[in-house]
């Protein structure tokens, strides 16, 4: 362990589903894994996050009528991507990639397990209310710098990142330990949008 205990590594949704062969695959997205169980050693504080559906749940295409995956469609809370079906609840598709190190994690932070919101950040579902209690956890373990890593760059990565500068943490985003969807611009999107925010950046982006 090289980082003081106010460090945290949040390694998010490096699971089956979004790497090659996955129902929603980011391209080349298990390339990070030899890099993140690297970073692992040097954090005392390690939380890793799950995209965690039931099979019913409202992101996916399947759930709407005549919709297709990456149709858009318009929520409560907000526009919405259709999704094809990924990561529900048990299934392999779900599980963290097997070359993953995940005895080390303190923490396994579940989202997206409500069917009418889904949840791309950390610490809240796409209301931007519902809370995931990630930041209470944190701030109560005494930390205050987040580096972070996953999939996707520009979704689940970058609602953790903006979500948890606007509550206040430092953070900084390993973009070599990350790879990115690219859905209609929302990587220059998601690039602009954590930088506003004050977000950091370590490590060469790795292009698609
Ligand atoms: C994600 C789309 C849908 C992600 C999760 O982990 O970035 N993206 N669900
Ligand atoms: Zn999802």
């Amino acid at each position: 362990m090289t980082r003081p205990t106010n460090e945290a590594l949040i390694m998010i949704d490096i699971q089956n589903d979004f790497c090659s062969g996955g129902a929603l695959a980011v391209e080349h997205g298990e390339q990070i894994v030899p890099l993140v169980n690297e970073l692992q050693n040097e954090f005392a504080v390690k939380v890793l996050t799950q995209d965690w559906h039931p099979q019913d749940h409202k992101s996916f295409a399947d759930n709407h009528e005549g919709k297709q995956p990456y149709e858009m469609t318009e929520m409560p809370y907000g526009p919405q991507v259709l999704w094809p079906s990924h990561c529900v609840q048990g299934t392999q598709g779900a599980a963290f990639h097997k070359d993953l190190k995940t005895d080390g994690a303190d923490l396994v932070v579940r989202k997206g397990f409500r069917p009418h919101i889904d949840s791309y950040s950390a610490f809240f579902e796409n209301d931007h209310t519902t809370s995931t209690g990630l930041s209470g956890y944190l701030r109560e373990r005494g930390v205050d710098t987040l580096h972070m890593v996953g999939l996707a760059t520009d979704f689940c990565v970058r609602f953790s990142a903006v979500d948890a500068a606007k509550q206040g943490f430092n953070v900084i985003v390993h973009l070599d330990a990350c790879r990115a969807i690219d859905l209609n611009g929302s990587l220059k999107e998601a690039m602009d949008e954590m930088q506003s925010h004050g977000v950091k950046f370590s490590g060469e982006m790795v292009a698609q």
